[in-house]
């Protein structure tokens, strides 16, 4: 067996406005030593807002996801039309807002929320070809609206001090999902749809925690490949 071709979806570069950092470089980090072969995309498109992430602020600043996510990249990242669904085995999307901001309108619009076209593309062709997707933190709300009827897990579905943004999970139910409570290092694994998911920072967790459940993420979408 060849290495396995992965495709990974980013959405800008900071927590409040884009992609969540850690968890992209942990994504990079256990499918590097896993020896798959990582392809970095972004849309090319504008930013919602720009956050300045010391005040938690947004600023007055227009810049666009593809050359945001492009400094995670060290400038190695495609335009995510150019994905080809044929030289891919499998697709992770890490969190960040920016996937609920930009990648779609989940942070404006809530469970009525439209997902990003040429993200929902890149979803579609990757379930329908019956290839891997691993999503985690807020990510999984792209399987939510995309993969009808699927399961998943953003964690806990019951607000407290570790699962501040447990609420989502209700509203994952409220579209159709089943969502399986799980603790950050662990995954939960859709087999029919071939969806992986985990909570990473939608848990107030150490950072170790995080980087451990995204490589039981990771481990799982390439046994899946
Ligand atoms: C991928 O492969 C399918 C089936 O062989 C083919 O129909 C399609 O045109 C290919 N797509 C691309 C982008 O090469
Ligand atoms: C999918 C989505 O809602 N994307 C938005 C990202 O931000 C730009 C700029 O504000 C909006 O035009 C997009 O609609």
């Amino acid at each position: 067996m060849g290495k396995k071709r992965v495709a990974v979806i980013l959405a800008g570069c900071g927590v409040y406005d884009g992609s969540e950092l850690h968890e992209c470089s942990a994504t990079m980090v256990h499918l590097s030593r896993a020896g798959a072969e990582i392809q970095l995309y972004a849309p090319n498109v504008n930013q919602m807002h720009v956050v300045n992430h010391l005040t938690g602020q947004p600023t007055e600043e227009v810049r666009n996801v593809l050359v945001e996510s492009s400094r995670i990249a060290r400038g190695n990242i495609k335009d995510l039309p150019e994905l080809n669904i044929n030289d891919t085995d499998a697709l992770i999307i890490p969190g960040g807002f920016g996937v609920a901001k930009n990648l779609s309108s989940w942070a404006v619009k809530g469970k009525d929320f439209s997902v990003e076209p040429s993200v929902e593309t890149a979803v579609k062709k990757f379930h329908a070809t019956k290839k891997p997707i691993g999503l985690c933190c807020i990510s999984p709300v792209l399987a939510a609206k995309l993969i009808p009827g699927c399961e998943l897990t953003v964690g806990h579905d019951t607000e407290c001090e570790k699962w501040p943004y447990a609420k989502t999970a209700q509203t994952m139910v409220e579209l159709g999902c089943k969502h399986v409570n799980k603790h950050v290092t662990e995954i939960h694994i859709d087999k029919q749809n071939k969806l992986v998911t985990t909570s990473a920072f939608m848990c107030n967790a150490a950072i170790h925690e995080i980087f451990d459940g995204i490589g039981e993420m990771v481990k799982e979408v390439l046994k899946l490949a």
